[in-house]
């Protein structure tokens, strides 16, 4: 994703001489598409002496093939776990998942009661107004870099005892 920062610059910087309005271009637009997007991450913050958190996010497949989440990882967590909320009778419970499906030209969506990311070892509390670096591996599209905005949500976080 990095290494396309300095095209989208160079894009904005000609449409801008132009004067053209800073619209994507079809060459973009292309590129796009044919990507795995990650958007809506967010992460909630921690309560000082709690060292895990929880993070979400969205991953949309623009590609014409199914890819799959294997892992994540984060230079604020000893590891990442990808979790997720089943109902076991009336008691919510988290499992870990080993991987997460995305179908071709589908969103899949982690949020608060489904999937989730899951930090461990968070020796630094997740702070508003900080971000958290992930990185995503998958199984096709490969390393994919993020940043996980810290906020608060409505709903109360769910606690993890161990
Ligand atoms: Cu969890």
């Amino acid at each position: 994703m990095k290494a396309l920062l300095p095209l989208s610059f160079i894009f904005v910087a000609i449409a801008a001489a132009c004067g053209a309005p800073a619209t994507p271009s079809a060459a973009q637009e292309m590129r796009s598409q044919a990507a795995l997007a990650v958007h809506d991450a967010w992460a909630a913050p921690t309560p000082a002496g709690v060292d895990v958190a929880a993070g979400y996010l969205t991953i949309s497949n623009h590609t014409g093939r199914a890819d799959r989440l294997l892992s994540a990882t984060s230079a604020r967590a000893q590891r990442v776990e990808i979790h997720e909320m089943t109902m076991n009778g009336a008691v919510m419970q988290m499992r870990a998942v080993a991987r997460v499906e995305v179908p071709a030209g589908r969103d899949v969506q982690l949020g608060p009661g489904g999937m989730h990311l899951m930090f461990f070892g968070v020796s630094e509390p997740f702070a508003e107004g900080q971000t958290v670096p992930v990185r995503l591996v998958f199984e096709t599209a490969g390393a994919v870099d993020v940043n996980l905005p810290v906020r608060r949500r409505g709903a109360p976080s769910h606690g993890h005892s161990g």
